[in-house]
């Protein structure tokens, strides 16, 4: 399906609470199934990937049931999800597929994963390597490389694995198997990734230790239910907070976002260009951090975005480089070869797409450069299927000349439902 947006050349103003975290509703559902007793989840993102989870979820046996963003899960221990009599299909998400292939390495039954195209393009030995090493039988499509993925698990060994790349996912996929092998399983990376499984697995009850980008957990441990209350994910508030800052008289608060520090690389950055971002009535959910974020429209000014700092905004890169085009100077993004092995080739889709609109962006081995400020024009973009730059781009539009027509824009559910009716709701009409 194709939207057509109108150019705006409006404000963006009033009080949003966006949906909740993807990563954290994922991690949510996956540990309330192998703990003790009755896990409830609130504020659990309803988009499509985490919809995925509960489904594979229930298809290993485990009793799930969802009432709106209120989730109860009725544990099956870390022993009992049962072998599924059909294969595990994770839709778009690259969380749940390597997630799930670190938890179903340590169970003693056959398992098959896959999901749609673009998941079998990602690449999977970036779990299955360590997961190996483990001792867990796991084949698939080039040696185990990428779906559909087969994995026979069990009689698991602790190792110390010395990750290649910074990715919460390859380290949560170990400490998953990691909590069913006997002895000590220890993960260093090269830069801290995002650390919900962390933090969610002492809220279970789990003991772990943690030193800079290492972590370690003894196996044989068990879960003890807990209730979890899902931070609003700062990756969907990130949309809106770029629309603020690039819009004239914006003024908006965001409710309830999650502002952990391994996340919140998007803050960091945007107020080092000078945007006007406030934290508001800090407090914890469970052992994550949130605060209202209070966004007024600012004169930005382009950085150097590299190093450490990538993996705390690597999901907002797309969004960045919007708030890039109307920045004065140029944005050069190092260090970011990640980006191209996510929905899509993130370097190529954003690249490509804003160039359409007329932004002056170029790309690089590992990221790209932008120039601003620049008028962007409009016309018809593409998502290519990858909800971050559907959503990109619809933000895109508030400041286009002329109208812009994003096709495939029903991806944006799989991680906001209901985008653009939040969407709408904060575009006031123009005081000129
Ligand atoms: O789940 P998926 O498809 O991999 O989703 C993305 C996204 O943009 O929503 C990446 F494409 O987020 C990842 C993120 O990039 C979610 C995630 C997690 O929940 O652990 C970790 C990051 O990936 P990685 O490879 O750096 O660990």
């Amino acid at each position: 399906m194709t939207i057509t947006l109108n150019p705006h050349h409006t404000s963006i103003r009033g009080e949003l609470k966006v949906p909740g975290d993807k990563s954290i509703s994922h991690r949510a559902i996956m540990l309330g199934s192998i703990a003790e007793g009755t896990t409830t989840v609130s504020g659990f993102l309803l988009g499509e990937d985490c919809l995925n989870t509960i489904q594979c979820f229930k298809k290993l046996g485990v009793s799930i049931e969802q009432n709106d963003d209120h989730v109860t899960i009725i544990g099956k221990g870390i022993d009992g999800l049962n072998e599924p009599e059909d294969v595990l299909n994770v839709g778009n998400s690259g969380t749940t597929i390597r997630l799930l292939l670190g938890l179903l390495s340590g169970t003693p039954f056959h398992s098959i994963l896959l999901g749609d195209e673009s998941i079998a393009k990602r690449p999977m030995d970036r779990v299955t390597i360590p997961l190996k090493k483990m001792r867990a039988k796991i084949d698939g499509r080039n040696d185990g490389s990428y779906p559909p993925i087969s994995v026979r698990g069990g009689n698991l060994r602790g190792i110390h694995y010395h990750s290649p790349v910074a990715s919460a996912q390859v380290k949560s996929a170990i400490l998953l198997a990691g909590l069913q092998a006997d002895g000590l399983t220890t993960v260093t990376e090269p830069a801290l990734s995002r650390d919900h499984t962390e933090r969610m697995l002492t809220a279970f009850g789990v003991k772990l230790t943690r030193d800079k980008t290492t972590v370690s957990l003894q196996g044989k441990q068990k879960l003890k239910a807990t209730h979890i209350q899902v931070p609003s994910d700062i990756s969907s508030a990130a949309f809106f907070i770029v629309a603020a800052l690039i819009t004239k008289n914006s003024d908006i608060v965001l409710k309830d976002v999650g502002i952990n520090r391994t996340r919140s690389g998007i803050i960091d950055a945007l107020k080092l260009m000078g945007a006007n971002i406030t934290f508001i009535n800090e407090r914890m959910f469970n052992d994550e951090p949130v605060a209202d974020l209070h966004v007024t429209s600012s004169n930005l000014k382009n950085i150097e975005i590299s190093g450490d700092m990538i993996p705390s905004l690597i999901d907002e890169i797309p969004i960045l480089a919007l708030a890039a085009t109307q920045a004065e100077g140029q944005m050069v993004i190092k260090d970011a070869e990640e980006l191209k092995v996510k929905e899509t080739n993130r370097i190529d889709a954003i690249v490509t797409q804003l160039k359409q609109l007329g932004a002056a962006i170029e790309s690089t081995e590992d990221g790209m450069k932008i120039t601003g400020k620049t008028k962007l024009l409009g016309g018809t973009v593409h998502s290519l299927g990858d909800h971050r730059i559907g959503m990109m781009l619809a933000i895109a539009s508030l400041i286009c000349e002329k109208e812009t027509v994003i096709t495939d824009e029903e991806c944006i559910g799989i991680s906001y439902p209901h985008f653009f009716n939040d969407f709408q709701k904060l575009i006031t009409p123009a005081k000129y």
